[in-house]
């Protein structure tokens, strides 16, 4: 009954979670639809340029500066076998995690937990010679997509996160820059059914990822050090993270 209403409720998200209740869901459910419908248009127009590859990751960037400070939109596309979208997502979004795979982090905080699928958080991110030390305040929001050509579909998952303010968190001047973020991780699972009706495995599966981030650093860096930071940080940080997603599911069944 609970499922056949869901699928029957209009727009693109069905998310029945208590964030719907928070002051901010109007602008997070705003932001994961331009996301979500961002990360799904493909690359022919809008001159990406392919600035990293390796496997089958590929990452283009489109130079942008804004007053004179760097914010070129990110979007890497990367298929991972063994894995799903759901994992993919859930290792992204969970706080318990991100000490392991997420590089550049100095400390985390969750300031807000809205509901299970809607957190704040605040992190500070390690020193990047010759910038600054920065800090990001942003709410993350995990949820299952549906499907434009199948709506009965469970197989895309997204987390966006995007920057907010907080009463008690206000920017420390002085201390940290803070940046201004918004990314997406856009996770697709596809299946390929065993012969024979033999049960599934991770053999079977494979996840498309579409990350999509928009960094403005917050305070001036020059350009050229910026865009080395980011040619270095981004394919590392994809690879780690997927490769830490694809050691932990390993050895449990499979979460879809
Ligand atoms: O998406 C990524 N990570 C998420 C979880 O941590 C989240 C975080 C985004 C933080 C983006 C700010 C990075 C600042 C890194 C320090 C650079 C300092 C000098 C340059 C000034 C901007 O969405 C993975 C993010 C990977 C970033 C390379």
């Amino acid at each position: 009954e609970r499922l056949s209403k869901q699928s029957l409720a209009p727009g693109p998200l069905r998310t029945t979670s208590r964030a719907t209740q928070h002051h901010l869901w109007p602008q997070i459910e705003k932001v994961t639809q331009e996301q979500i419908h961002y990360a799904r248009l493909g690359l022919g127009e809008g001159g990406w340029q392919l600035f990293a590859e390796d496997g089958e990751m590929k990452m283009y960037r489109r130079e942008e500066e804004i007053d004179g400070l760097v914010v070129d939109p990110l979007k890497a596309c990367h298929v991972v076998r063994g894995v799903t979208g759901h994992e993919m997502c859930h290792y992204f979004f969970s706080p318990q995690y991100r000490h392991e795979w997420e590089g550049t982090l100095e400390q985390m905080t969750v300031v807000e937990n809205i509901a299970e699928d809607t957190l704040v958080f605040l992190q500070i991110h390690k020193r990047i010679w010759p910038a600054s030390q920065r800090d990001a305040l942003f709410w993350s929001h995990i949820t299952q997509v549906p499907d434009q050509h199948d709506q009965d579909s469970h197989n895309i998952w997204v987390v966006v996160n995007h920057s907010t303010q907080h009463p008690q968190h206000p920017p420390k001047t002085g201390k940290y820059v803070r940046v201004a973020l918004t990314v997406c991780l856009y996770c697709q699972t596809l299946v390929t059914p065993p012969a024979n009706g033999a049960e599934l495995t991770r053999e079977n599966i494979t996840c498309k990822i579409t990350y999509c981030a928009v960094v403005n650093p917050g305070g001036w860096v020059p350009a050229s050090a910026l865009r080395a930071i980011y040619k270095r940080e981004y394919p590392k940080f994809l690879k780690r993270f997927t490769n830490y997603v694809i050691d932990q599911t390993k050895n449990k069944p499979i979460y879809f």
